[in-house]
């Protein structure tokens, strides 16, 4: 358990619900933004205010860092880099796989213990049920932060790459916005006819709930390596309903760009013999040699 207080670098939404959860769970807490105006409300909530990196740097023996991308990081972490030296850094910025890989190499080369992160949650639900973080890179910077990253959400370690947490964030990401890509297609499709886009909305809550849990389905096939269809539906089966999806969609006037890739890969597959296969194994097709 780290001793002292715990900087925050990065006060935007995300950093602020970060220092609140800190403060509330009675941990000392030393802040440092971009724009100083945004630290005002953590001076007067009980943070201790650095007018920079290298004084909130060196406030604590760990650091979290907020901030928006990896250019910010590695913009801010590499002029303090000796004043890093032996302490703890967790990195919660949203980052790419590759970069949390390069970052943690850079930490490693300046003495710096590197443990990457990735938050599954909105600010909001930081400190709440629901929230959880994923972390990766060195095991011991993990079992340091530890006490401290349990306090903002179920805490999550994936390994010693430090690009783990990070893919999984961006593997979960895909999966949300390609979701939620549909759901926004559904409003627009129901829009023309002028379905109030809350009631469609309220339609795909149940269904997308109630057909969530074939994703375990896929997930073992796909393990398996195993597509017999049934009881999985064929891609000979799912390409005419998909064609038929797209054509509804272009004769209401809405696009079928989100569609059109799926309905690509499958038109590939029944091409090259693989019509009867479970489609699920689409899977297949998506790695690039
Ligand atoms: N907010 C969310 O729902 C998501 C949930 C999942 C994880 N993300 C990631 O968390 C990182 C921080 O996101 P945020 O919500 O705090 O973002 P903003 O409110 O826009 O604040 C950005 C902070 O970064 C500072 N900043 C931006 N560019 C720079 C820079 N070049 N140098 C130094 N600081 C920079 C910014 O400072 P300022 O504009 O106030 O001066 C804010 O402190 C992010 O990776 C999300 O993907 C959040």
């Amino acid at each position: 358990m780290p001793k002292g207080t715990i900087t925050i670098l990065g006060l935007g939404a995300m950093g602020s619900a970060v220092a609140d959860r800190l403060r509330a769970t009675g941990h000392d807490t030393t802040v440092w933004n971009r724009t100083p105006a945004k630290t005002a409300p953590h001076r007067a909530a009980g943070s201790n205010v650095a007018s920079t990196v290298a004084e909130a740097a060196n406030a604590s023996d760990l650091v979290l860092v907020v901030l928006l991308d990896h250019a910010s990081v590695r913009e801010h972490l590499e002029p303090v880099a000796a004043d890093l030296k032996h302490r703890v850094v967790v990195n919660l910025t949203t980052t790419t796989p590759n970069e949390a890989r390069s970052t943690a190499a850079w930490a490693a080369a300046h003495g710096i213990t590197y443990l990457d992160g990735a938050i599954m949650a909105v600010p909001d639900m930081i400190g709440r049920p629901g929230a959880r973080l994923l972390y990766s890179g060195d095991e011991n910077a993990y079992a340091i932060a530890r006490p401290v990253l349990e306090t903002l959400g179920t805490a999550e370690y994936e390994g010693t790459d430090a690009g783990l947490a990070s893919l999984k964030d961006m593997a979960l990401l895909a999966a949300m916005y390609q979701m939620f890509g549909g759901v926004l297609h559904a409003i627009a499709m129901m829009r023309t006819v002028g379905a109030a886009p809350t009631d469609t909305a309220r339609d795909l809550v149940d269904w997308l709930g109630a057909l969530i849990p074939i994703a375990a389905d896929f997930g073992a096939d796909v393990e398996k390596r195993e597509y017999a269809a049934p009881p999985g539906q064929s891609v000979d089966f799912t390409r005419p309903a998909l064609a038929s999806i797209i054509t509804a969609s272009r004769e209401q006037g809405i696009s079928a760009d989100f569609l059109e890739p799926v309905k690509k890969h499958l038109d590939e597959l029944a091409a090259t013999g693989r019509g009867g296969a479970e489609w699920a194994s689409v899977v297949e097709q998506l790695t690039i040699e």
